[in-house]
């Protein structure tokens, strides 16, 4: 379809955002160019900080540090002012807003003051349109003590033969623990997202094949979609065991108001191949434009036929459908 380069630049702009949003980039990357000195700032340095992307009844969660212990902390855009000169960082904590969790980028993270400068500092906040998207969430089940499972709040579980047939309760996917390394499973030091949390989600025990379903009701944005140029970003960090096979593939399916799907995005399981085979999670993303007659959306993690042992080791956190 054909795109405005205004509609394109701008959504590559949410791209770069939300590559950095997902990968914690910002917090790791050193500030790649020189910091700008704004006019009407001289002789004093300064930190403009500009939040984008919340309502102004959400507080921002933004905190300033630099040398000496110097710490402020921000619910909006503002001009820190009066800095000594030195090394500051910037950081944004997520929020809760009326549509969902966001998540903010901060670029440029660090910042290198000298006499005589304000910087900008961009704050972008996206909002997650899953729950539970790092499956944080979610109360221990008993029925499986051995595994330490947890309920994958908000994402509905089903373990099936391979078929598709239902198997029993105790062969569903779950959340599980990083500091559980159950069965050689990821732990809080394995390659993965930064941000990972306490949980990942797990392909589960005795099923050969196993699915997480989220609906998402996207009637809110009617207005943008109904443009037909909306578009979307599906990303999640996957992966799997060793040399084993087993991994999530991440899809997203767009209904229309009569629940017919009428688009999708789809994005292929990790493999030992890509893992060098070493148990481990890596980041992965597809994007596309959203039909106009779009009213929910359905993500789903489906694994593969799980082949290496009793236990599918199909893995999976920080999932992101976000609409822009
Ligand atoms: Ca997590
Ligand atoms: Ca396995």
């Amino acid at each position: 379809m054909n795109v405005s380069r205004s509609t394109r630049n701008s959504f590559q702009r949410v791209l770069v955002l939300l590559t950095v949003l997902v990968t914690g980039a910002a917090l790791a990357t050193p500030v790649a160019a020189a910091p700008r000195a704004l006019p009407g700032a001289a002789g004093r340095a300064a930190i403009q900080v500009v939040v984008t992307g919340l309502d102004a009844s959400v507080a921002a969660r933004v905190t300033v540090a630099g040398p000496h212990g110097y710490l402020k902390r921000l619910t909006k855009s503002a001009t820190v002012a009066n800095l000594l000169p030195g090394t500051y960082r910037v950081t944004a904590r997520p929020v809760t807003t009326a549509t969902g969790p966001a998540a903010a980028s901060v670029t440029p993270a660090k910042v290198v003051l000298t006499r005589s400068r304000t910087v900008k500092v961009q704050v972008a906040y996206v909002v997650n349109l899953l729950v539970n998207p790092g499956f944080e969430s979610g109360a221990a089940v008993a029925s499986v003590p051995e595994y330490k499972a947890f309920a994958t709040d908000a994402w509905t579980p089903l373990g099936t033969d391979g078929t598709g047939k239902p198997l029993g309760a105790d062969t569903f996917p779950y959340a599980t623990l990083y500091a559980n390394g159950i069965n050689g499973g990821p732990t809080a030091s394995t390659a993965g997202p930064r941000d990972r949390g306490a949980r990942y989600a797990s392909g589960g025990i005795h099923n050969t094949k196993s699915t997480l379903t989220q609906t998402v009701a996207l009637d809110a944005l009617a207005a943008v979609i109904g443009t037909g140029q909306a578009h979307f970003v599906l990303s999640g960090w996957l992966g799997g065991y060793a040399s084993q096979v087993d991994a999530f593939a991440l899809t997203v399916t767009f209904l229309d108001a009569g629940g017919q799907p009428v688009g999708s995005g789809a994005i292929a399981p990790v493999t030992p191949a890509d893992r060098s085979n070493a148990t481990a999670l890596i980041l992965r993303s597809t994007t596309g434009v959203v039909p106009a007659t779009t009213r929910s959306a359905t993500v789903q993690l489906a694994s593969v036929p799980a082949t290496g042992g009793s236990y599918n080791d199909a893995y999976a956190d920080n999932i992101l459908l976000a609409i822009g």
